[in-house]
């Protein structure tokens, strides 16, 4: 039986689409992103993606959304280096870290977003926000390199790289000088997922130079 096409709808500035391209990297798997035809809100998206959002994995009448999902999937249909660890405790924690990322400090970055071209300092309670959950995930991570806590870096990483370039990329647009930890930048220490960084952190800059009129 022949298998399945993939198609994998993404951006190059999503910060979910990053993750995912960052998954796959460690994974060593070549899966092109295709923009979502129309974007992402558009009714043409929508008619193959009900939840208009990027990343998707799409393969003929199987629809999956949420990058954890689907790398979860990926990792069970033996695509590529699992990037969760099989023992079910370290696999738990990996899991309960990728979700802190995604709910605790992905939410408080993005709404530093309308912060950029607006001219406008942030606010106080918009720094503890943002040091509250990226000091508990300094705690959470240890002593190495990596927040995943193990000897290769996993799905937590992913998450924490992806969120992090951006954080960078604001804390250097806005002059926030917020103290950010090394594990943010842990993902240029590795071969697979260095150049993908580096091109996220150039799309961002673009990104927010047109924000700033300094393009
Ligand atoms: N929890 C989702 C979040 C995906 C997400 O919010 N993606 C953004 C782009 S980075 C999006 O599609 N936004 C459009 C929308 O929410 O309508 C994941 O892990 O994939």
């Amino acid at each position: 039986m022949a298998a399945t096409e993939r198609i994998l709808y993404g951006l190059p500035i999503s910060v979910y689409s990053c993750k995912l391209r960052l998954a796959l990297a460690l994974k060593g798997v070549a899966l092109p992103e295709t923009p979502p035809p129309g974007g992402y809100a558009s009714a043409t998206y929508r008619a193959i993606v009900p939840q208009g959002t990027i990343p998707a994995l799409v393969e003929g009448d199987f629809v999956l959304t949420e990058s954890d999902a689907i790398v979860e999937y990926l990792d069970e249909t033996g695509t590529g280096r699992p990037l969760l660890p099989a023992e079910p405790r370290a696999r738990a924690r990996a899991r309960a870290l990728s979700r802190l990322v995604d709910t605790r400090l992905e939410p408080v970055v993005r709404a530093l977003f309308p912060l950029v071209g607006a001219g406008q300092p942030m606010p106080e309670a918009a720094r503890e926000a943002l040091l509250r959950p990226l000091e508990m995930l300094e705690k959470l991570a240890g002593d190495g390199p990596f927040l995943s806590g193990l000897s290769s870096p996993g799905l937590p990483d992913c998450g924490i790289w992806a969120v992090g370039t951006v954080l960078e990329t604001l804390d250097d647009v806005l002059g926030l000088d917020l103290p950010l930890p090394a594990m943010i930048r842990a993902g240029d220490g590795v071969p697979a997922t260095a150049p993908h960084l580096a091109t996220y952190r150039a799309v961002l800059s673009d990104w927010a130079a047109q924000k700033t009129g300094a393009a």
